[in-house]
């Protein structure tokens, strides 16, 4: 039985219906349509107050429109938005020696959205591989794991598996070799089948996967691999970064310390890439840091970007970065997951419709006992949307949970309620 569910008002259907008419359907957003955000609160047209469990993917790690990073963001839109990397500005080097600092790397090279940080990686392993490994030039050959979600241009999804971010969009871009995820045998296996490999691109958690989480000493096995045969560890912390699985960074190992990969050298990346959260999702900000013995083949003229490293992204992030450390989000995120996740386990104890709880810090997913072609969790989402909770199903049964790491445990039980209350109606 599908519960009755709510019905949209006429200022939501004539906005739904203008994105329709106007707006490429590149999207089908679950229908609800929103208007204001404040911390984990989001409220549709109609003045209904929702949680927020998505985060805009974990882009609103700090909360929505935090004070702090929209008042940095005015005063920077009122003074200077723009110059272009053809001048100087005051705000950028103030920035870099900040998120160097943060992180523990020597450079950093600012872009603006994940997957331009993720293709500016991907340029800087190939440049670093031919300049300094000595692999013969075109010859270059990044891994990557199957069940990838790294952005959407044409060379990302060329190493893509899913279907339908590929279909009629080649020809695609080559030299990229597909092992499974969190299989530490396969990784060895190809970088020892050739000198040619520049580096192993990884998400810490797979997120759009399902939020597949690896064995504890998958990250720091890989590390060493890549250490071995001189290949570059590149991790794509666009998502799992910035506090969301409980540590400022997922690959720092089980720190829930402040201090990024610093205390773990193990698993700290060669090439970091960050996005999303960085500027708290209040403005496109993403960046790729290395050292310098990588970072330094990238010379003047060889790559950049009209928005890159602007006075108002530079503002921005410093101000979304500092509220992450002053409010103490990693360990938020550390302590409110393990509750959730108790909470949601519970509840799967007491309803069969879930089948698995599984996630790090704030970053969780649970699976609906359906196949991955069945609407039930797209049916239950609705459900939670009418009971004032926002979350959307993401490869077909799983339903991603991930609200602003500034909820409270208060409100991670209210929303347990919610979910709870939800999933009765579908038993
Ligand atoms: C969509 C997914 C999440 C990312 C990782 C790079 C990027 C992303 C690990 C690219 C972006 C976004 C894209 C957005 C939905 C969302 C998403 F469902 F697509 F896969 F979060 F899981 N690396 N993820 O997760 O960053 O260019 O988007 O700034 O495309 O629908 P971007």
């Amino acid at each position: 039985m599908t519960p009755t569910e709510q019905i949209l008002s006429s200022k939501s259907e004539a906005l739904i219906a203008k994105e329709n008419q106007y707006g490429a359907h590149n999207y089908h957003p679950l229908p609800v349509v929103l208007e204001r955000g404040e911390g984990v609160y989001v409220w549709d047209v109609d003045g209904k107050k929702y949680y927020d469990f998505l985060s805009a993917y974990s882009a609103v790690n700090q909360g929505h429109c935090h004070p702090k990073i929209i008042g940095a963001m005015v005063k920077q839109a009122q003074t200077l938005t723009l110059t272009s990397r053809a001048f100087y500005n005051d705000q950028l080097g103030v920035y870099e020696e900040y998120v160097t600092n943060y992180f523990g790397f020597d450079k950093v090279l600012p872009m603006n959205t994940g997957a331009e940080a993720v293709e500016t990686a991907l340029k800087l392993c190939r440049k670093w591989a031919y300049e300094v490994k000595g692999i013969p030039e075109n010859e270059a050959q990044i891994i990557v794991c199957e069940n990838n979600f790294h952005g959407r241009t044409t060379t990302i999804i060329s190493f893509s598996n899913d279907e339908s971010a590929r279909k009629s969009f080649g020809p695609f871009t080559a030299g990229f070799i597909k092992i499974p995820y969190d299989d530490i045998e396969a990784l060895s296996a190809v970088l020892k089948s050739t000198k040619n490999i520049a580096g192993f691109l990884v998400e810490p958690i797979q997120g759009e996967a399902g939020v597949y989480v690896p064995a504890d000493d998958y990250l720091a096995k890989a590390k060493a691999l890549c250490a071995e045969h001189n290949a570059l560890f590149i991790a794509d912390e666009v998502q799992t970064g910035i506090a969301r699985t409980g540590r400022l960074l997922a690959t720092c190992g089980n720190c829930s310390c402040e201090k990024g990969c610093e205390n773990k050298p193990e698993v700290k990346p060669d090439i970091l890439i960050l996005g999303k959260a960085i500027s708290g999702g209040v403005y496109p900000v993403s960046a790729v840091l290395a050292n310098n013995e990588i970072m330094n083949v990238i010379k003047p003229g060889q790559h950049g970007s009209t928005f890159g490293g602007n006075p108002v992204a530079a503002a921005v992030a410093i101000a979304a970065l500092e509220v992450v450390k002053d409010e103490n989000l990693a360990q938020n995120a550390e302590r409110l997951g393990v509750i959730l996740r108790k909470g949601l386990n519970d509840i799967a104890s007491r309803n069969p419709l879930i089948t698995l709880v599984r996630g790090k810090g704030l970053l969780n997913a649970i699976v609906i006992n359906c196949g991955e072609d069945s609407d039930l969790a797209w049916d239950i989402c609705l459900k939670f949307r009418d009971y004032g909770l926002l979350a959307k199903p993401t490869h077909g049964n799983k339903i991603r949970l991930a609200p602003p790491l500034v909820i409270t445990e208060t409100q991670i039980q209210e929303c347990l309620g919610i979910i709870e209350k939800a999933l009765s109606e579908f038993e």
